[in-house]
């Protein structure tokens, strides 16, 4: 009895405690918020937090998928990304709402979400995917340094990455786009490029060169009013559209199924912007070797690219950050392209028993139990 009551009065005191501690600065009591996983900005992460992430990704490609075992559980996620990419029965029915429709960011956010979860429990790390703000100049040195991403490719090994925890020869690319796949981000022939490691080149695009976005075209597209409008692709007027403004599809005349892959139709003046433009800066289009090539990162497999995480992080981010300005709105509710509509399940994650498969159920990042260190 007497022991009881000890246990009671320590645990009334620590409870004062905690009451004091909490109501001093901090500003929210609520318990739900306490538990969410922060993810952070690339600059903002220790030298352990960097060591833990960049082992969780490489411990990913020893471990055998569970959704298919012939394939191991980092290649699960290139090959669905890829697949995002096919023309399922020929049109443009049937096939994942990932890329040039409403469904880019929703689809990326259960995908993102999907792989953090794979990379905490392969690791039994507490990690998260760091964000890459590509409009922090100092943010490229971080990312690109010896003990996180590694930096670009060696023109004089066909532009192979050699530097880092993922260089050639410690990190093997195994799914790549099939020999009718072109670099798909700015409509350009390119050589299919099957090797086995990664390939970077940084700002090259051809005979010409791109910059990363910079913060006031970031503002520009957050400002943008309309989540997203017909026709629903990546034609639409960026002005009605922050989708098709932040994925970057500007200038286009709308889509076609070509050759099995789904392709953007060009007009003269087209360049990609913001997603669409960082994936090309990391990649490259670049001679090499008789051939035009892409790098990983301006392929359909980009994912092979341990920078997509960090770079799809920072999509998401914005997503959230334009929610915060503009409300959590979501369009189409009904009629644009199958998977995209509010209340679809986006394929393939009919497999989620939570219900977290719609752009409905997820709008709102904390239920999938994470938040951003910080909105802009
Ligand atoms: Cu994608």
């Amino acid at each position: 009895m007497t022991s009881t009551h000890h246990l009671r009065s320590v645990l009334g005191a620590m409870l004062i405690v905690v009451t004091i501690l909490t109501g001093t600065g901090c500003s929210t009591t609520d318990p739900a918020t306490t538990t969410l996983r922060t993810r952070k900005n690339v600059l903002s992460l220790s030298a352990q937090e960097r060591a833990d992430f960049v082992y969780a990704l490489k411990k990913m490609k020893t471990v055998k998928s569970p959704y298919d075992s012939s394939m191991n559980y980092y290649d699960q996620f290139v090959y669905w990304h890829l697949k995002a990419f096919y023309c399922m029965g020929g049109d443009m029915s049937g096939m994942y709402p990932a890329h040039q429709n409403p469904g880019f960011l929703p689809w990326h956010r259960v995908y993102l979400d999907l792989f953090e979860q794979a990379l905490r429990s392969v690791s039994g790390k507490d990690v998260t995917i760091p964000y890459w703000d590509w409009t922090q100049p100092s943010s490229v040195s971080t990312v690109f340094a010896a003990d996180f991403m590694g930096g670009d490719g060696d023109p004089s090994q066909g532009y192979a990455v050699t530097s880092g925890p993922f260089q050639k020869d410690s990190f093997q690319v195994r799914i790549f786009d099939t020999d009718d796949i072109d670099s798909i981000f700015d409509d350009v022939d390119t050589d299919p490029n099957p090797v086995p490691y990664l390939v970077r080149a940084f700002t090259k695009f051809k005979d010409s060169s791109v910059v990363l976005p910079n913060a006031a075209e970031m503002e520009q597209t957050l400002n943008i009013a309309t989540y997203d409008s017909a026709p629903w692709n990546s034609s639409v007027d960026s002005a009605l559209s922050f989708r098709n403004a932040l994925e970057g599809w500007r200038g286009t005349r709308g889509d076609t199924c070509e050759d099995g892959l789904m392709d953007v139709i060009p007009t003269p003046a087209r360049r990609s912007q913001q997603h669409n433009v960082v994936h090309i800066w990391v990649g490259g289009v670049v001679p090499s070797g008789g051939k035009v090539i892409a790098g990983n990162m301006t392929q359909a497999s980009s994912p092979n690219d341990p920078v997509f995480w960090i770079h799809h992080a920072n999509i998401d981010r914005l997503w959230s950050a334009w929610m915060k300005r503009h409300g959590r709105t979501y369009v189409p509710v009904s009629g644009g392209p199958m998977g995209a509509n509010l209340n679809d399940v986006m394929a393939p994650f009919s497999f989620k028993t939570d219900g977290k498969n719609t752009p409905a159920s997820v709008t709102d990042e904390s239920v999938l139990g994470y938040k951003y260190e910080v909105l802009p």
